[in-house]
């Protein structure tokens, strides 16, 4: 096994700044408002902070379309701001990890408007220009993430430029070596000033196969388009930034995956390869997107859930490869609601898919407010919602048939915003977020959910996930235990095993609200429980069962067990 870097026994906490905590009553977070919530990250036992995007934007999409990769948006404060940040980081032993959006920039960023000034500006082929069609329309038929065509028509020099997401994020030319440089100089800024780490947005959609070929509906092996996801360069795009910025800083640094592929993510990950710390992928959630398709609801499939779990953690391990663990980021709705139960069994629901996480092979991350077990919000009105995605989607949607309501059923369920929803702190207004206007509603629920009331509770969700965090740094079996499945496609129950030679791991999870029983197959049982002694480590009822071969399961319970 390759020597445990520090990363692997850490825990990230995700902060979404827009949403987290506002100080000067503007109605949007600011990096004051993290500064001064870093003891309760350090409390919960977190060393890596995954700041998103603080930098000059228009935001149209929440600052992922970066307009000065170098500057602070004042919407959020200021350098001064930031350099405070990581001095007070840097006194709690903590680190700040960034992201980095570099597969595009904003349309308002200097380069793009240079480059669409002329065809023969130095900034041009900074991004990806083709000429009409034949027929005068777009060069192809690729689509964006975020619906519609990939590319925009530029009235000034008659030509497209792509666009994979909004039309306003600019994908950026990485065949252009003056735009690598461009990357390796701003990655050195953040670098500079004490960034240690970064996380890479899309990293595997920055080389397209320059052909640009129609998309005849094909997929790559990831479920992606293969013509520009894992694409020809990438992993050398990749490798040139570790040989110039994340090997001489000594970086931890976690690749988004959009539709890759196990073979791919052992490759970015390996530290033999040079490239990132870890990867994360995204197949895990997409198990209730009905004939992969994000906007057609379906009832997600356990067994497919814990088949993924499975093939990653047992493909990683065996390539040599690290998983970023996740079940909630800003881009996707929130697991409580999506996986558990968020009512009557809302604790036991957070406690158990935090417990079923950890437990897992790689380096886990919280999103905020998954550790107070925030669930969807109540959606009355198309209205509530802000993201560019879920706008462009009720639309769609609509113009596909669906009525208004079906549409914002649609919405209610997938929207990325059901995760962007402000921290809830407190009973105050706008639960302790901002004394001003939040700029998305506040969940109506925070009153009984929220950090205040439950810091001082021993059973609350978030010293659940507090315990769990430690335990990670504690004991060597949840970053070297070999991963194997212990449930045979039970229909309500994911149990799995970590085994060292020293130890074994138990976690046992019954995901539906029925009682159930869960039996441990006679050979594992025989040859690794023969004599030994378990011990309940965490759990998310108020019985401390011991571990036996039949194990009785209340509703959504879930236990770690360790034997020696
Ligand atoms: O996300 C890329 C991504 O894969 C998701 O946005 C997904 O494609 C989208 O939700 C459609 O289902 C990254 C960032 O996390 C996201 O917030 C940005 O909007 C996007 O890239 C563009 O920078």
């Amino acid at each position: 096994m390759v020597e445990q870097d520090w990363w692997q026994k850490s825990t990230v906490y995700q902060v979404y700044p827009k949403s987290f905590k506002d100080t000067n009553g503007s109605g949007t977070g600011d990096i004051k408002g993290l500064t001064m919530k870093l003891d309760y990250l350090h409390d919960l036992g977190i060393n890596i902070v995954w700041l998103q995007p603080v930098y000059i934007s228009p935001q149209n999409d929440n600052g992922y379309d970066v307009a000065d990769y170098c500057r602070i948006n004042p919407e959020f404060g200021t350098m001064e701001d930031f350099d405070e940040l990581m001095n007070e980081l840097d006194k709690r032993g903590m680190v700040l990890m960034l992201d980095i959006v570099v597969n595009h920039s904003s349309t308002e960023h200097a380069w793009f408007k240079q480059a669409r000034q002329s065809k023969v500006s130095p900034y041009r082929d900074y991004y990806i220009w083709k000429d009409p069609a034949a027929d005068g329309g777009v060069p192809n038929n690729w689509q964006s993430k975020f619906g519609g065509s990939a590319w925009q028509y530029d009235e000034l020099t008659g030509q497209y430029f792509l666009t994979l997401f909004d039309k306003t994020q600019a994908d950026l030319n990485w065949e252009n070596e003056q735009v690598r440089k461009e990357v390796v100089d701003l990655l050195r800024f953040w670098a500079e000033k004490g960034v240690k780490g970064f996380r890479m947005d899309v990293i595997n959609l920055i080389s397209k196969d320059q052909s640009f070929p129609e998309d005849d509906g094909s997929v790559s092996p990831g479920d992606g388009r293969r013509f520009y996801t894992d694409g020809p360069r990438v992993h050398e795009f990749i490798r040139e930034m570790y040989d110039q910025v994340f090997g001489p800083y000594h970086l931890v640094t976690v690749g988004e995956m959009s539709s890759t592929t196990l073979a791919h993510c052992v490759r970015y990950s390996n530290p033999e390869e040079n490239e990132l710390s870890m990867t994360f992928n995204f197949h895990h959630l997409k198990v209730d997107y009905l004939n992969g398709q994000k906007w057609e609801l379906m009832p997600y499939d356990f067994e497919e859930l814990k088949r993924l779990l499975s093939e990653w953690q047992i493909g990683m391990n065996k390539g040599g490869g690290w998983n970023a663990l996740f079940f909630n980021n800003h881009d996707q709705p929130r697991a409580l609601s999506r996986f558990t139960n968020d009512t009557i069994f809302r604790s036991e629901s957070a406690k158990l898919l935090a417990t079923t996480l950890h437990g897992l092979q790689g380096t886990p991350y919280v999103y905020q407010g998954e550790e107070i077990g925030m669930p969807n919000p109540v959606w009355n009105d198309i209205n509530e919602l802000r993201d560019i995605e879920s706008k462009n989607m009720y639309r769609i949607l609509q113009e596909q048939g669906k009525k208004p309501d079906e549409a914002l059923d649609i919405i209610r369920e997938r929207s990325r915003d059901n995760s962007r929803t402000p921290m809830q702190w407190d009973t105050t207004v706008n639960a302790g977020f901002t004394s001003g206007t939040p700029w998305i509603k506040v969940d109506e629920r925070y009153p009984e959910i929220n950090v205040q009331s439950q810091l001082e509770d021993i059973d609350s969700i978030y010293n659940h996930y507090k315990k769990l965090i430690a335990l990670r740094k504690e004991l060597p079996i949840f970053t070297e235990g070999m991963y194997e499945r212990l449930d045979e496609c039970h229909p309500q129950v994911y149990a799995y095993a970590r085994i060292n030679e020293q130890e074994t791991l138990i976690v046992m999870s019954n995901f539906s609200d029925q009682d159930v029983s869960f039996s441990i197959p006679d050979e594992f049982w025989n040859e690794r429980m023969d004599s030994k002694v378990s011990e309940l480590l965490i759990g998310n009822t108020m019985h401390t069962p011991e571990l036996a071969q039949d194990t009785p399961l209340s509703p959504y319970a879930s236990y770690m067990w360790i034997i020696r």
